[in-house]
Parts: structure tokens; sequence; C-alpha cells
């Protein structure tokens, strides 16, 4: 193998956090500071969350994908969801970048999905940057809060480049950054500069041909199902024949009839895409998640996306009540079933197999709320069906039984501690500790 040369012109990065830590409202800063949105334009807040669950609900579901020019430098950045149950939207994101922007909120500090995010992209082996955000906060505790930020590093066993990462504090929402917390900064030019600093260019073998790898299935009704990735080597070209190597490395031949990438929030269409940068191809219906797309004479598999295991499981059934037939348009097994094996294509964190009889399916993911959009997006699409009860899943191993735990942090007064530990948490929790105000649970 020839060494590796290095995409000058490029950066990829996804922002990390925890839920409300200001991911999406950073993004909306960036945007409106790299000159995409022009001076006098009005864009709602929260730009990226645009699915109508998100906007509803003020939380993002799903990772996307968007692009800004700083000084010349493409910049991709993957906004991804803080809540736990989209956490493989996270693990998905991580495969298109080569750094994360570590977003921790300046009074709330680490909490259990930074652990969860950062833990990944250490073992990803890729650069973070960390931002300290929120700094605008009456409770803002920003030192503190780097140290707790260090012992998670530490904790995670973090290596000693690691350890050093680069530091920015930031009131995201009024898109200001600065790297110290003695001056107050103006704009969010200390993070651009730093992201195109610190985040190292793709890399990218010049002696192989063009090769990707499929992180994100889109749709669209003119141009049928769209794969999105990271062109890890060599070229992409509108109208090339190329190959896509399922799970079980079979070929599947292809045509590219149409290739994009991102700028700004919306695809641009380009004949040709740079070794490094996130493109969208149409023309692959037959496409899933992990796969690798590439050339006939050189076919070889990147290395596929992996997942944390499903931690819950709930049955699907079609409607068997009084009132069935009532109220969606589709309602027998083989339509709710499709839409459902539909839902893993995209949604890697979800698995769906057979309920074994003919009536319904067994959907596991990462936990209710996962399974709440859901249900929630079919029901809105025109599914009826009946839903069981979720279901925790157990691992057996080597003749142990495992079940999947949550973190739960409390805020409160001293004087409710007693309260919470007697009544709010479940009977079988264990205690961590108390910090301050702060207590633990499990
Ligand atoms: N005080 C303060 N609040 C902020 C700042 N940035 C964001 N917020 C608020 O924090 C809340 C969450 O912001 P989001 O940008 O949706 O957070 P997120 O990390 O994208 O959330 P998820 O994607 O659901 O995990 C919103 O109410 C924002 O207005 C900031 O710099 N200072
Ligand atoms: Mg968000």
């Amino acid at each position: 193998m020839s060494s590796l040369v290095k995409n000058t012109r490029m950066r990829n990065i996804a922002i990390i956090a925890h839920v409300d830590h200001g991911k999406t409202t950073l993004v909306d800063a960036m945007f409106r500071q790299s000159g995409l949105i022009r001076a006098g334009q009005e864009i709602d807040d929260r730009i990226m969350d645009n699915l109508e669950l998100e906007r509803e609900r003020g939380i993002t579901i799903a990772a996307k994908n968007c692009a800004v020019n700083w000084k010349g430098t493409k910049i991709n950045i993957l906004d991804t969801p803080g809540h736990a149950d989209f956490g493989g939207e996270v693990e998905r994101a991580l495969a298109m970048v080569d750094a994360a922007l570590l977003l921790v909120d300046a009074s709330e500090g680490p909490l259990p999905q930074t652990r969860f995010v950062l833990k990944k992209t250490l073992e990803a082996g890729l650069k973070v940057i960390v931002v300290i955000n929120k700094i605008d906060r009456q409770d803002a505790r920003p030192n503190e809060v780097l140290n707790e930020i260090y012992d998670l590093f530490i904790d995670l066993d973090a290596t000693e480049e690691q350890l050093e990462f680069p530091l920015i504090y930031a009131i995201g929402r009024e898109g200001i950054a600065q790297k110290g917390l003695e001056q107050r900064g103006e704009d969010l030019r200390p993070l651009f500069d730093t992201i195109v600093e610190q985040v190292p260019p793709p890399s990218y073998d010049p002696d192989e041909p063009f090769q990707m790898l499929v992180a994100d299935l889109g749709y669209s009704d003119y141009l049928g199902r769209l794969a999105i990735g990271r062109v890890v080597n060599g070229w992409a070209r509108s109208n090339d024949s190329v190959v896509c190597l399922d799970a079980l490395e079979q070929q599947i031949s292809l045509k590219v009839s149409k290739l994009q990438v991102y700028e700004g929030l919306k695809l641009q269409e380009t004949e040709c895409a740079e070794p490094g940068d996130i493109v969208v191809l149409a023309g692959v219906e037959e496409v899933k998640i992990g796969d690798t797309i590439c050339t006939h004479d050189s076919p070889k598999p990147l290395k596929r996306i992996k997942v944390e295991e499903p931690t819950v499981s709930m049955r699907f059934t079609i409607n068997t009540s009084p009132f069935a037939g009532t109220e969606g348009k589709y309602v027998q097994a083989s339509k709710v079933g499709e839409r459902l094996f539909k839902e893993t294509l995209r949604n890697v964190a979800i698995q769906v197999e057979d309920g074994g009889d003919r009536e319904s399916f067994v959907v596991k993911g990462r936990g209710e709320f996962q399974m709440a959009i859901l249900i929630e997006t079919m029901r809105r699409e025109g599914f009826e069906f009946c839903v069981g009860r979720p279901e925790v899943i157990y691992r057996h191993r080597n003749g142990a039984t495992y079940e999947p735990m949550e973190h739960l942090f409390v805020d409160c007064k001293e004087n409710f501690i007693g309260i919470v530990l007697s009544g709010g948490v479940s009977h079988r929790h264990q205690r961590y500790g108390y910090h301050e105000l702060l207590l633990c649970g499990v």
C-alpha cells in the first residue's frame, strides 16, 4: 500500500453531546457566520431539526449532514441526537468523520450520554475537540466542568494524546466562542479556526480506486433510494458503473445516476466528488447501511458499521380491538411488516423479527422513547396496529444473565433526597453517590 495523502480542502466533524447541551443551536450559529444565511434573512431556530416530530418535541431524533465553507475549507458537519435511545445514530455518524466536537453544558457537566458518545469516539480513535457550552448560564461552573471532563477522559482510558484535547468555551445561542474564560469572544471564529487547524483532513490512498462506506440512506420521489456516505478512496463520478458489496460480500452491480454533495443544508449536484467528501448517490436501490460501494475491478469491502445491541423489545400486532379499522389506512399485517422492515434499512439500531403467528412482529430497539417515536411516525403515516408492553432484553453469557442498565441523574434539593430514593427510583437501583446537590442512582 502506498502512503496516504491528505485532502486538505476538507474536514469532516460530528457534533456529539448529552441531550439538550446545545448541538443543533450551535450548528445554526455556524450556518449564520459562515455566510450561508444572508444578513437580515430570517431562519427558524434549530434549522437542522427538520422532521415534524423533532420540531414538535424540540429534540433531534436522526443524525443529519450539512456543510459550511470556512476560508476555502469545506467542513462537513454531522448533527447527532443526544438522547440515549437514539445512540445508534451517533455510532453511524462517527463512521463518516475524522473528529468530534464534544459539547458539554457548563452547568450540567458531563452526563450519561456524554460518556456514551465520548466512549464511542475514543474507541474509533477519532480526535476530540471539547466545547464547554452555555457559559452564559447563571449557574455555569466551567472550571469544575473541565475537571469532570478530564476525569471522564481518564475513566474511559483515553491516551495521552487524546487527553490533550483542544478546548473552546462557547455560548452557542449567541454564536460566541472563545479560547479562555477571561475575555468574552465576539463570534465563532475561534471555533472554526480550531476545527480547520485541529481536525485531521481526510486521508486516502492515491493508488486505490473509488471506495465508499454507506452510512445513511435517503429517499427521493424522483431519484428513489439514495446512499449517503464518505468517499474513503478515489473520486466518485456520476454515471459510473460500480458494485455494492453487501454483508455477505456479494456483489450487486449499480450505476450512479446522480451524484450530489452537501452545500449548506442543501444538496448540490456534481460530476465528480473528492476523496473524503460525504456524497449522496442515486441509482442504488439494493444498497443497505454498512455496505461498501466500489469499482468492479477492485471490490474491497470496508469495515461495516457496528452498533450496540438493542435493549428493549415490543410486539407490534394487527389491531384486533373493537375499534379496528376505524382510524388507519394500512391495517393488514403485511403492510405493517413491510413498513417495519423498511425502518430497519434506515435505522441501524432497530431490528425486526417475525412474531411467528402471521399477525405480529417483534421490534427491538434501544429504549421506550425510540419505540414511541417509531409508533407515532407510523401512526401519522396512516398505519393502524396494536403494541404490547416494552420488555427488557436479557442476555445470557457463560451461565450468567445480564440486563441493560441506565444511569439516572437527579437534580434535587438535599431535603428531597430521601423521597427520591424511596419512591422515584426503581427498587433495584444502586446508588453511586452525591455531588453537592446532585444525586446519582442507577
Ligand atoms: N443559556 C444557553 N442556552 C442554550 C445555548 N445553546 C442552546 N441553548 C438552549 O438549550 C436548549 C437545547 O438546545 P438544542 O440545540 O436543541 O440542543 P441539542 O444538543 O441539539 O439537543 P438534542 O439534539 O435533542 O440532544 C434550547 O432551549 C436552546 O435554546 C447557550 O449557549 N446558552
Ligand atoms: Mg439537536
